[in-house]
């Protein structure tokens, strides 16, 4: 059996420049390593992500989260068999002891666990993406979707746009590197066009890089996207997708768009019109994060994928109530939301049993780290989300599965349905 030798983590910076955690799990096989990011527009139910709220780094300091890796954390898991993920992510649970994770921080938790698994990987002599289709059980990898943010709004740029993310869905391409291709050429044609339109400072990027317009309604960016899909003559495989991001908008008792009060009734009327006057297939958190409700009808009367992410946190009982209430047809799969890795593939799990479809997603505030990608072939998630095709860290991902695709796994797109 293989053992964990060490556990050491440090403090590193994501690609907003705040700290996060960074952790090392030694093992006779050598070394494994894991990074978390970090939320911006974040749900009131994700688990807790430890900050210092000291001086330093402005209060974003993560020194207890790491110091709770390198003490308690370090001493728990060391002799114990890092390919063994549900029993360590256990005792991590009852390590922390709390329901949100707040004792020892979901930010060091999640960084011992996902390295961890690496360590496991590197133990059976096998890649991480293997090594997770085994523990979660998953009969058959697939090669995900990209859905690719590449105009940012809301609460990841410094514009005037509501709406957080409009994404191209290269649903129909050939394979996963065609939709990174067709991706790309997307993307610059549409830094061309805002350049002409509006200026060069049109094409400044947000958090996702995704860029980030001086536009204030809520449809021009669909306009703008469609437009462009169309000249370059991708209509058949690309359709589009929203994060609405609804609760950054919320105001207690009213949503504010466009600098004006509404109701979410006149918000669903307004999805509707979306959804038959674009190539819209994908709609996520389009009310605010208690509104399962609102989110039921939208399900109800469209054929849009209605996935939750504020409104689900990756938390099994809030996906089960979703469920119920039949206000989601599809999970966003993010692990910091949750913690460990096994809660995560859990919920996935659960997810795909109730027929969602499932997207692994990244966090605007991003490491180099490309561990989702294994996890979304490795599940077979169907899809993934992980910003512009553009940025370092976004591309750490959609990189790690262009090599991925290289392995001859079947890229997800023929039997991804949205509805
Ligand atoms: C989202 C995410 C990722 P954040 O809302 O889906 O795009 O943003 O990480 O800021 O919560
Ligand atoms: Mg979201």
């Amino acid at each position: 059996m293989v053992k964990i030798l060490a556990v050491k983590a440090r403090s590193i910076l994501d690609s907003r420049g705040n700290p996060t955690v960074e952790c090392d799990i030694k093992t006779e096989k050598g070394l494994s390593r894991a990074s978390v990011p970090s939320g911006a527009s974040t749900g009131s139910h994700e688990a807790v992500e430890l900050r210092d709220n000291a001086k330093a780094y402005l209060g974003k300091g993560v020194e207890r989260a790491v110091k709770n890796v390198n003490t308690i954390i370090a001493r728990a898991l060391k002799g114990k068999d890092p390919t063994r993920q549900e029993e360590i992510d256990k005792l991590l649970i009852e390590l922390d002891g709390t329901a949100n994770k707040s004792k020892l921080g979901a930010n060091a938790i999640l960084s011992a666990s996902l390295a961890c698994a690496r360590a496991g990987s590197a133990a059976k002599g096998v890649e991480l993406f293997e090594h997770i289709q085994k523990i979660s059980s998953t009969k058959k990898c697939t090669i995900p979707v990209p859905a690719l943010n590449i105009i940012n709004g809301g609460k990841h740029a410094g514009n005037k746009i509501d709406v957080q993310e409009y994404m191209i869905i290269p649903v129909k391409a050939k394979s996963f590197s065609h939709a990174l291709q067709i991706s790309s050429e997307i993307y610059h044609k549409l830094k061309e066009t805002l350049k002409l339109r509006f200026g060069a400072s049109a094409t400044n990027v947000g958090d996702e890089g995704g860029f980030a317009p001086p536009l204030d309604c809520i449809e021009e960016p669909l306009e703008l996207i469609t437009d462009t899909i169309i000249k370059l003559g991708y209509w058949k495989e690309v359709k589009l997708g929203m994060d609405v991001a609804a609760t950054s908008f919320w105001k207690g008792n009213k949503y504010l768009v466009e600098g004006k009060e509404t109701t979410a009734d006149l918000l669903l009327e307004r999805y509707e019109e979306l959804a038959k006057t674009f190539p819209l297939v994908s709609i996520e958190d389009p009310f605010y994060e208690e509104d399962f409700e609102h989110f039921a009808q939208l399900h109800t009367k469209t054929d849009l994928q209605i996935i939750g992410d504020d409104l689900l946190c990756t938390n099994l009982s809030r996906i089960k109530k979703a469920a119920e209430h039949h206000s989601c047809n599809a999970l966003l799969l993010k692990m910091n939301q949750i913690g460990t890795l096994s809660e995560a593939l859990a919920a996935a799990s659960y997810a795909k049993s109730r027929h969602w479809n499932v997207m692994v997603s990244h966090r605007s505030g991003e490491t180099e780290d490309n561990f989702i990608a294994d996890l979304c072939v490795g599940t077979a998630s169907g899809q993934i989300k992980a910003g512009a095709p553009c940025r370092g860290e976004r591309l750490a991902k959609y990189n790690q599965l262009l090599r991925l695709e290289e392995k001859g796994i079947k890229y997800a797109g023929k039997n991804l349905r949205f509805s």
